[in-house]
């Protein structure tokens, strides 16, 4: 028994060591699959802007009648967007989160149209620093760019590379630009942060132990 004890302890080492650290990052709860927004921050748009969980959500065409249905994209649920009225404030899902250089984040976004032009309802991820600075957009779309009611992206993968160490902030936010009631969607899911890869250890194959004796290599020291 003992000696397995120190064959099970060696092993553990072996793999643990094997881990690149800098994939223990993550976002919590990037793909929704709570159910909820656990994990993330929403601000609602004016008057009628939310933010909530959802496993399907419809394009609408002009007379309000389904044209496309969407599932998620990652697992079942996804986060949507509703801009509610236009202006100030916009309707926001963030969360902060930090990265090591190399790590790469990535998600999935969704913009479905639901106005015409020149109502040019907008929808955009964005990556911020600490101090709340864009340093990047990694999805942006438009009814200028989508086309008019019922159009949209169709899911849309985007990613980000680190090249700093630090605290970063992930947004969604979605905008209605024009009349109230023709309020454009935008959705998100999937949203992780993965490392860089690194070399692993070699454990160099099985080891054998015994009480007082050093390790070696099973596989090319049999007895
Ligand atoms: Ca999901």
């Amino acid at each position: 028994m003992k000696v397995w004890g120190v064959i099970l302890s060696i092993m553990l080492v072996l793999m643990l060591s094997a881990v690149p650290l800098s994939t223990l990052a993550a976002t919590a709860n990037g793909g929704f699959e709570t159910g909820t927004l656990s994990g993330w921050t929403a601000t609602s748009g004016l008057n009628n802007g939310s933010v909530s969980v959802q496993q399907t959500i419809s394009a609408l065409d002009n007379h309000g009648v389904p044209v496309t249905v969407y599932n998620a994209e990652e697992g079942n649920f996804f986060a949507v967007l509703y801009p509610g009225d236009p202006g100030i404030p916009v309707t926001t899902l963030s969360q902060t989160f930090t990265a090591a250089a190399g790590d790469i984040i990535s998600g999935w976004a969704l913009f479905i149209s639901e106005d015409e032009m020149p109502y040019n309802d907008a929808g955009q991820v964005v990556i911020e620093d600490s101090s709340g600075a864009e340093i990047a957009t990694v999805f942006n779309a438009s009814v200028g760019t989508v086309g008019s009611i019922g159009s949209s992206t169709g899911w849309t993968k985007w990613t980000y590379t680190f090249s700093t160490p630090g605290t970063y902030v992930v947004q969604a936010q979605v905008a209605n630009v024009g009349l109230p009631g023709y309020s454009s969607i935008l959705a998100i899911d999937g949203v992780n942060i993965t490392g860089t890869t690194l070399p692993t250890a070699n454990a160099g194959g099985s080891y054998s132990v015994d009480e007082g004796s050093v390790v070696r290599n099973a596989s090319r020291y049999r007895h």
